[in-house]
């Protein structure tokens, strides 16, 4: 691998830029060299291995997906994308890191479960992997399993206000497992809605004969994600655990996320681009059986009712924390259409791994966030609030050397199946032109895509054990 120079670009972090060159030496950041500086000898570039150009163009941390699910069991089938192909994808679009969610349901012990996901990824990834634990029954043993799992690296447990039956947990549940990681340094993540009151709504579209994708969205108001927030961080107040919201689409449970923040609570939200961009009336709404392409829990919202701007300016103002991607990739054909006529049978998922930095610095080219707020949601924060930091999420001596090199100047189109790498038939971000563009990522060190073209081996990406330190920003 020896050693590289990226030469001639604007190293980005989430506090600053610099024109500054960075010195890469086997799978670590060596140095941060001023151009023409003398410290380092006057001819760098002729004593390293590789030299990257990267004139006119941003460095930056590799991408972080604090979110993602592949080979996902939901519903009777399984996300589309394996870690082989996902992670190959998430390498394309500049994420370098993903943290996965190894999956217990009722019945199993939790630490089955989690060997059943290393192996399920050992060998396959492109890129560096970590796994958060869903706890689908929390009981005496699933608590002291949390114990353990802190101490291998898994330090954050999701658990489904949603979904009764299949990995709902009662509130006593959540309230027993929020006491464990208060104790064990543990950070519980959260899918808040109110699943018991969206079944009964959604027995009542079904049973009127309101079974459109379109369905699926109105099946679950805000007001029961709102609900499920605001309860989530009581119970996480009462316990004295942090507390991460993911996927969080509603303004309403945003303020709640805020409105707790502005208490001085430990409480965090993550937001997707689908629910930036995209809405219920244009995509779930979309003719015919189109729209189950979007079917994804937390819904769409309406853009009538003004959710995407203010999780723009959420995201602006900080209590969006991180910005993550909940892919769940699942195919038009053949898996989407198992809900044809029923819109509760539409595996929920949007696949997006691969689009999440081109999305994102889109909020810069239209002035939403700043360049340095692009790579902290997407890169830094991620990386600190799992426990990465500071070997992920940074361009600084000693960190895995994760790099983008961002061609502020490219164009990408995301158009129909082939345009992207992602084992989807359809994109869910089909027709999205892109300013802006990944050139080239580094994965420790070593080439993984340029120009395009993918340069790594499945196997290349090692499980990150992840460390308590850093749980909270
Ligand atoms: N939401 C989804 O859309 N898919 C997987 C699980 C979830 O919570
Ligand atoms: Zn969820
Ligand atoms: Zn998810």
């Amino acid at each position: 691998m020896g050693t590289t120079l990226i030469r001639g670009g604007t190293v980005v972090s989430a506090t600053g830029r610099q024109r500054i060159d960075v010195l890469i030496d086997g799978e670590r950041i060596a140095a941060l060299v001023e151009p023409g500086s003398a410290a380092l000898g006057a001819d760098l570039a002729g004593a390293v291995d590789t030299v990257i150009d990267a004139t006119g163009k941003y460095v930056i941390p590799g991408g972080v997906d604090g979110h993602t699910h592949m080979e996902m069991p939901f519903g009777g089938t399984t996300a589309a994308d394996t870690f082989e192909t996902g992670t190959r994808a998430a390498a394309h679009g500049g994420t370098t890191t993903i943290v996965d969610f190894a999956i217990q349901t009722p019945g199993q012990r939790v630490q089955d479960t989690l060997a059943e996901w290393h192996e399920k990824a050992a060998g396959e990834c492109a890129i560096d992997y970590g796994f958060h634990q869903i706890l689908g029954d929390v009981d005496a043993e699933a608590l002291k399993a949390m114990d353990e799992l802190v101490t291998e690296g898994v330090t954050s447990f999701k658990m489904f206000m949603a979904y009764p039956g299949v990995y709902y947990s009662t509130d006593g549940q959540i309230l027993r497992a929020m006491q464990q990681a208060a104790g064990n340094g543990g950070l519980v993540m959260m899918h808040a809605e109110n699943g018991i009151a969206i079944d009964e709504l959604v027995t009542q579209h079904l049973a009127r004969g309101e079974t459109s994708p379109y369905h699926h969205g109105v099946s679950r108001p805000w007001q029961l994600e709102e609900e499920a927030t605001h309860r989530a961080i009581m119970l996480a107040d009462v316990t004295g655990a942090p507390l991460y919201v993911v996927h969080v689409s509603a303004k309403q449970a945003l303020a709640q996320i805020a409105e707790a923040r502005g208490r001085g609570r430990n409480v965090f939200g993550e937001t997707c681009p689908q629910y930036l961009y995209l809405s219920l009336e244009e995509q779930l709404g979309a003719p015919g059986f189109e729209g189950a392409k979007w079917v994804c829990s937390t819904p769409l919202r309406s853009r009538a009712e003004g959710h995407q701007d203010e999780l723009w300016r959420y995201l602006r103002t900080g209590d969006v924390t991180t910005v993550a991607t909940d892919h769940c990739p699942f195919c038009f054909r053949g898996q989407k259409e198992m809900g044809l006529g029923d819109f509760s049978k539409i595996p929920n998922g949007i696949g997006g791994v691969e689009h999440r930095m081109d999305l994102m610095y889109q909020g810069v080219v239209s002035g939403r966030i700043s360049l340095e707020r692009w790579v902290e949601v997407c890169c830094t924060t991620p990386a600190r609030m799992f426990g990465m930091y500071p070997r992920k999420g940074v361009i600084s001596p000693g960190a895995d050397a994760d790099v983008v090199v961002y061609d502020p100047a490219g164009h990408t189109s995301i158009g129909l199946e082939k345009t992207h790498h992602m084992a989807m038939d359809h994109s869910a971000w089909e027709g999205f032109e892109i300013d802006g563009a990944v050139d080239t990522v580094l994965s420790r060190g070593k080439v993984v895509v340029a120009g395009g073209e993918y340069r790594g081996r499945k196997g290349d990406g090692r499980f990150v054990k992840r460390d308590l330190s850093q749980n909270l920003i």
